[in-house]
């Protein structure tokens, strides 16, 4: 089935998703190539569950961005890359070489020990070299495990130990704006307790000195050298995992959520071409980091599978000033830019000079992810830099889900600020009320939640079947539940308010306020912790701490950083919170349970509306907690 190009073809499509989703997928899969045709569309349940697409299929999903691709458009450009320091050499790939380069790398995997099914960590900067990675990895049926870089070492070492990683791809360094951040010591930290990594492969970015660990650590370069870029693609069941992506949930560690091959590129390639109506020739930018779900899902696979010319850009949106977005979008004519509500956020902050000296007269289409954007941000966006001129399509997805599934098809879906607007086809929203009963009409608001499946949903938590159905499939029986909260406004229009479980969304990043309760509660003089998140200005929440600590000799500032470094060890800087508030005691219920609703009101500085608090077992704690707020 073709692009949808008009408001009809949306809704046309639409129902068909609905009342023939096999056959409207099938349609959508039919233009891959396949090395073996499935047996069955789709066979699931929501209560295992067990979501199969596409099954008995055989494919390699690299076949399908790149040799595809070679005959009618080998010499074009798949990727710009473009470094942290402007004047730096750029750097691009056509199709035809990050086909050269993807196959020598599995080579240099393949010699490397590893083997279909095996699971293999990365973690890098921004650099080419990480999207050959992946590739890779997916060409040889390796499954990749990308860590973000901003990690800390014990992070990486609990998702190299969760599913049990053999070889990780690193670099020495890595820069981001004005830092230089060492990498491979990282690694090498991270390593000293993950006894199943047998090798490590650095590629060399900023040529800074390493410890090279003899038999176990070699070099992209030296590797590349005499590999063979002859490479077969590996035959994938459809079903077969292509990737794992650790994300945080509201309890415990992070979930390694498992995508499948088949679907996730049937899905991934439908949204990109009509969410963004990318047309041929036009160039592409998602800003994202490849250790999110977006830079997987709408920078490496979904653009080169509709090959696509995209930019990739190692730096941060303010480096060396707040107008090397701006900057970039001139240099590479970029056509459609997609980035983040918090960069958004932070460029509108830094003010109009940084805008001025540019044209922008490239852009067709911008996009935002990751969090909910408000209005004066979209505002913003819209005037100032799509000069009223380029559809805003405001994409709300997650981890996983894959791909979007609610956006508005950009130039086809009339937007409305801070909306998500509408359903992509195959997406069969619902709001519950807090019994899980389904909340309909217009005009409502609820918890949303999924109720068929789409090719790209999340098939299991890696290792813990039971996990993923817990967190996702029990609290609602018979439906995916995101976690969000979401308004449907008389027109019909989502709008998505926020997490309704205790996840933080920080600068877009998934933090479990559990996971930063743990990190705090390993200081030595606390005894307990409670985190909540308040409204930021430019991150979109910021993240309170209340910390009960035994140690009177200590200032509350010695104490504050001392939890801070703790934090930063174990999790990584994404997680430092904003503010760290001493405290003697939490509020608690008569039965134990914090009241999180009070630690909320306080931390976003609502302290006369605090609601009831008579169940609590020690009111006055309130008093105090109030008097002491930052
Ligand atoms: C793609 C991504 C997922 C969570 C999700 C939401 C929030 C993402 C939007 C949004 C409002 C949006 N994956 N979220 N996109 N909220 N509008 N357009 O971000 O797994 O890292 O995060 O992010 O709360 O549940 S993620």
């Amino acid at each position: 089935m073709s692009l949808i190009t008009t408001f009809e073809e949306y809704k046309e499509q639409y129902k068909k998703s609905i009342e023939q989703p096999e056959q409207f997928w099938a349609e959508q899969a039919e233009q891959f190539v396949w090395k073996k045709r499935w047996d069955n569309v789709l066979d699931w349940n929501f209560v295992e569950p067990k979501i199969e697409w596409f099954a008995g299929g055989k494919l390699n999903i690299t076949e399908n961005c790149l040799d595809r691709h070679l005959a009618e458009r080998g010499d074009q450009v798949a990727y710009y890359w473009e470094p942290n320091e402007p004047g730096d050499n750029p750097f691009q790939y056509t199709y035809s070489e990050l086909h050269e380069q993807v196959c020598k790398f599995a080579n240099v995997l393949k010699k490397n020990g590893a083997k279909k099914g095996d699971r293999i960590c990365i973690y890098m900067p921004m650099v080419p070299e990480l999207a050959v990675a992946l590739l890779a990895c997916a060409r040889i049926g390796a499954i990749h495990s990308v860590v973000f870089g901003g990690f800390s070492a014990l992070a990486l070492s609990g998702r190299i130990q969760d599913c049990d990683c053999n070889i990780v791809i690193t670099s020495d360094g890595a820069y981001r704006g004005a830092k230089s951040i060492p990498i491979k010591d990282v690694v090498d930290e991270a390593l000293e307790i993950c006894p199943s990594v047998k090798k490590v492969i650095v590629v060399e970015r900023t040529n800074s000195p390493i410890k090279m660990v003899a038999g176990r650590d070699v070099l992209w370069s030296e590797e590349m050298k005499e590999a063979s870029s002859d490479c077969l693609a590996e035959a994938m069941d459809a079903e077969d995992i292509l990737f794992i992506l650790y994300t945080s949930g509201s309890t415990g560690k992070p979930k390694g959520v498992v995508h499948t091959c088949g679907g996730y590129m049937v899905y991934t390639h439908y949204t990109f071409e009509n969410v963004f109506q990318y047309k041929k020739d036009e160039v592409y930018w998602c800003t994202a980091d490849i250790g999110w779900i977006t830079g997987h899902s709408y920078i490496v696979y979904a653009p080169l599978l509709a090959g696509a010319t995209s930019v990739m850009f190692e730096g941060i949106p303010t480096y060396p000033d707040a107008g090397r977005f701006w900057q970039v979008i001139d240099k590479y004519k970029v056509n459609i830019f997609y980035t983040a509500p918090t960069a958004i956020r932070a460029l509108e902050a830094a003010g109009l000079d940084f805008v001025k000296p540019y044209k922008l007269d490239s852009l067709k289409v911008l996009g935002s992810v990751g969090e909910p954007i408000n209005e004066e941000a979209w505002n913003w966006y819209n005037v100032n830099i799509g000069k009223e001129n380029c559809p805003i399509v405001d994409t709300w997805w997650q981890t996983e889900t894959g791909g979007i599934l609610i956006s508005p098809l950009a130039g086809i879906t009339k937007t409305k600020p801070s909306f998500a607007t509408l359903p992509l086809p195959g997406i069969q929203p619902v709001l519950v009320d807090d019994k899980g009963n389904e909340i309909t009409g217009n005009g409502v608001e609820g918890n949303l939640c999924i109720k068929f499946p789409w090719p790209s949903i999340i098939r299991t938590t890696y290792g813990d079947h039971e996990r993923c159905r817990q967190t996702y499939f029990a609290t609602y029986p018979g439906l995916y539940f995101t976690g969000d909260g979401c308004k449907r406004d008389l027109d019909g229009y989502y709008r998505i308010t926020g997490r309704v479980d205790d996840v933080m969304n920080v600068s877009g990043h998934r933090i479990g306020t559990a996971e930063v309760e743990s990190a705090i509660n390993m200081h030595v003089d606390v005894v307990e912790s409670a985190v909540v998140a308040f409204p930021h200005d430019i991150k979109g929440q910021g993240i309170y701490a209340y910390v009960i600590c035994t140690n009177k000799n200590k200032s509350a500032e010695f104490l504050r950083l001392e939890i801070m470094a703790e934090i930063t060890k174990l999790i990584g800087p994404i997680a430092k919170p904003d503010k760290i508030q001493i405290v003697s005691g939490l509020p608690k219920t008569r039965s134990g349970k914090i009241m999180r609703r009070i630690l909320r009101k306080i931390a976003e500085g609502d302290i006369n509306n605090l609601g009831d608090i008579s169940t609590l077992l020690d009111p006055s704690i309130v008093e105090e907690i109030k008097a002491g707020a930052l």
